[in-house]
């Protein structure tokens, strides 16, 4: 197992420097945020990248993301030359040792919320998403800016993606999603990387746009479609929380013996009502997730694979970029840090 931790590049107000003091942390996650969608990575710009991590003591363990370019996700024409490139990406990573790769498939959207900075009774703030909110949202209309949101596209290109999207239903994203697997997965396989698909965050439907990967069935479907060890999950405790019907634990000891678990996000969510839920700090006792058998079934199945804490809560007067401060997450990584070294002495003393 390897504790990681996401930094955005130079823009990102944490320096490489102080991720370096968080005890145990030996992986970073990141990736090249000025490259065009769909384009091939510059790979001196990635040499770049690892050469500043490793300069500190630190390794490049996970890019996270290539983004998928929507193209593909629609099963448009065009699709085989950004399936291409997406393929060179992941020799080039490969070439440079860089092994596990997150991706989502969520079509135009990444992660959703409706508040980034909801205030909590004792003066840090969550990011929150509230269904309501969503429902009331008219994306052609409004001009948003919240997470994962589809800044890179202007307004235009956004009403073409939704009317794209509105001949694609869950069956047809799946066969999309099919069709790059099977002309991904065997080059990833030789290049000696594995590929992590991260769940549709939240895990149904937003703005009547089809999401896929929001649960157990999805999973089992996923793997279905190739038998790799390339063919993995980003298993994200938070993403998946939200849905009452899935159960963690079970898919982390299934997909996991299964070796289907490259890299594992952990938050903790508090649901609130129907669809709708807080992100809160990592210890159980503030959410609706069991850190300690997650971390129990992580033991259990001599995960070997990425860790990182995922979004924390903006405390101590931090300010940065929603989800990804320092202070928070660096108490979320001791914490589970802490559960992991017990779990694992007192099942070794036995
Ligand atoms: C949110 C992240 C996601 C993730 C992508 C992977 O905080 O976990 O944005 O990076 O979905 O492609």
């Amino acid at each position: 197992m390897e504790l990681t931790f996401r930094w955005y590049g130079k823009s990102d107000p944490i320096p490489l420097e102080y991720i370096k003091q968080i005890p145990r942390i030996s992986g970073i996650v990141s990736a090249l945020y000025d490259v065009k969608i769909g384009e091939i990575w510059p790979q001196e710009q990635i040499k770049s990248l690892k050469r500043m991590i490793e300069a500190v003591g630190l390794r490049l363990s996970v890019i996270e993301s290539i983004p998928v370019h929507e193209d593909i996700k629609l099963g448009r024409r065009s699709r085989d030359k950004y399936i291409e490139n997406y393929c060179q990406n992941i020799k080039n990573m490969g070439f440079l040792g860089i092994n596990v790769l997150c991706y989502n498939f969520m079509p135009v959207f990444d992660w959703t919320r409706s508040n980034l900075s909801k205030k909590n009774p004792d003066g840090s703030t969550s990011l929150a998403y509230d269904q309501d909110e969503i429902n009331k949202i008219n994306i052609s209309e409004e001009s948003i800016e919240l997470p994962g949101w589809a800044t890179n596209y202007g307004k235009a290109e956004l009403e073409d993606l939704l009317k794209a999207y509105s001949k694609v239903d869950e069956e047809t994203l799946w066969s999309n999603l099919e069709y790059f697997l099977k002309r991904v997965i065997p080059v990833a396989e030789k290049a000696g990387v594995r590929l992590s698909i991260h769940p549709d965050d939240p895990p149904w439907p937003i703005f009547n746009l089809p999401r896929i990967i929001t649960n157990e069935a999805a999973l089992d479907r996923l793997i279905d479609i190739i038998d790799s060890p390339s063919n993995g999950i980003t298993f994200c405790t938070g993403s998946f929380g939200p849905n009452l019907k899935m159960d963690l634990i079970k898919s982390i000891y299934k997909f996991g013996s299964l070796d289907r678990i490259p890299f594992v996000h952990i938050r903790n969510i508090k649901r609130i009502n129907g669809q709708s839920f807080i992100e809160v700090a990592h210890p159980t006792e503030f959410g609706d997730i069991d850190m300690f058998k997650v971390i129990k079934a992580l033991v259990d199945i001599d995960f070997k694979g990425m860790i990182r804490p995922d979004h924390g809560r903006m405390i101590w007067g931090e300010r940065g970029k929603p989800g990804y401060g320092l202070y928070d997450r660096a108490l979320g990584i001791m914490y589970l840090s802490g559960l992991w070294e017990g779990i694992k002495k007192i099942r070794n003393s036995k």
